[in-house]
């Protein structure tokens, strides 16, 4: 089975997302995305410029061979752009190959592991009765695990709390102190609102020091978290080793690692609990799969990071994976716009029980309407600049 034809789709049904689709000269054709949040044209022209034009006429099963092939051959390994047009690729030759055996993707991966999978979703509030009332509304849908996020008394905004906006980035203020005062009461709030069956997670985004992120590991331990999320910047993974020292709160980390290298020793040393890497921006099921294999010698669990850019494309991925990935942990579901249901059409769907269903339609269970995606043209947009209340420039 040859391929004939690839070609960029990109859209913004609410926000802006990239799809490559692949045609095979079988008639059977895969699609995988490339997205990468405010930064989507490098990847269009990466694949475009210098990845298609090397797919032509190569077997569309040989999914290993082309997945190295791409790694190898470019010399410059790694990296967020290089790595999501490589799963684009390899999330669409993944779709072919289980449409051929005309099987659903994770019979190919080895046959499920699990009927549905456990997800959770985001609670915002611009404070604190706010977030407590979405908690509830959550609960109602059926969540069992929930992420909360809180706009901060002084600062008024949080990560989380804001939504992106199109056109140039936002300048956002953010305040240490501010933050460690108010998210252990905030945290604590929420559990002795909802009791201790409910799943609690909160993403604190890289924005503290290594000793606070210690300290709040260690305050938050009675409020049994299912965990705390990038405390701090994982250039330096041995900062993680001081966070362990003070705290079992569970860790997770990861979503913005592309390669199985830059979680090696976070893993090894079992610094973290869970590894957030999806297939979209670590180098497609291929990669994942080794990374979730290697995790799994520790008892490290899987936790795709799941945000409203993975396209409902990485959903029907990340969800055929954890459908088989025996050290699945738990899937993240923030939603898509209402818009993107108009583009994408998918076997994938919450259960109203708080999991996720993979679907059992061949491939991974997504297709993309070209005709509808043409309705929603790209619009340039960018994530937050995060700033101190001094100006000092911060991590988003
Ligand atoms: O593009 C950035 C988002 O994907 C990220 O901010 C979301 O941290 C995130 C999460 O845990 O979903
Ligand atoms: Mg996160």
């Amino acid at each position: 089975m040859k391929i004939t034809a690839a070609r960029v789709i990109v859209c913004a049904p609410g926000r802006n997302f990239v799809t490559l689709k692949i045609e095979t000269d079988a008639g059977i054709h895969g699609i995988g995305d490339a997205t990468v949040n405010g930064r989507e044209l490098s990847v269009v022209s990466y694949l475009q410029d210098h990845v298609v034009p090397t797919l032509i006429g190569r077997d569309a099963h040989a999914i290993e061979d082309i997945w190295q092939m791409l790694y190898r051959g470019c010399y410059w390994r790694r990296g967020p752009i290089t790595m999501a047009a490589i799963a684009a690729v390899d999330v669409a030759l993944w779709d072919i190959k289980a449409k051929a055996a005309g099987m659903p993707l994770y019979q190919l991966l080895g046959g499920a592991s699990r009927s549905r999978m456990l997800c959770y979703p985001h609670a915002r509030g611009t404070d604190l009765p706010a977030l407590l009332e979405r908690v509830a509304a959550l609960r109602g849908e059926g969540y069992r695990a929930i992420r909360l996020q809180c706009g901060i008394p002084g600062i008024g905004d949080s990560y989380g709390v804001k939504r992106q906006g199109p056109g140039l980035p936002e300048e956002q203020v953010w305040d240490i102190g501010k933050y460690m005062r108010f998210a252990p009461k905030m945290l604590q709030a929420v559990r002795d609102a909802v009791g201790e069956e409910v799943e609690l997670l909160h993403d604190t985004h890289h924005r503290i020091t290594p000793i606070d992120a210690a300290r709040l590991a260690k305050e938050v331990e009675p409020v049994n978290l299912y965990w705390l999320e990038d405390l701090v910047p994982a250039e330096n993974q041995e900062v993680y080793r001081l966070i362990r020292q003070h705290s079992v709160t569970r860790l997770a980390l990861g979503e913005i690692f592309n390669s199985i290298h830059d979680c090696r020793e976070l893993i090894q040393e079992q610094l973290i609990d869970f590894i957030r890497v999806t297939p979209v921006h670590a180098g497609g099921i291929t990669q994942v799969r080794r990374i979730a294999d290697f995790a799994a010698l520790w008892q490290i669990r899987t936790a795709c990071h799941g945000a409203g850019d993975m396209s409902p494309v990485t959903f029907g991925a990340a969800l055929h994976f954890g459908r088989w990935v025996p050290n699945f942990g738990i899937q993240e579901f923030a939603g898509h716009p209402r818009e993107a249901a108009e583009v994408f059409r998918c076997a994938w769907s919450y259960d109203g029980d708080g999991h996720l269903l993979s679907g059992e339609a061949p491939g991974h269970g997504v297709e993309i309407d070209e005709a509808a995606a043409e309705r929603f043209p790209y619009r340039r947009s960018y994530l937050g600049n995060v700033r101190l209340e001094d100006g000092t420039a911060w991590n988003y």
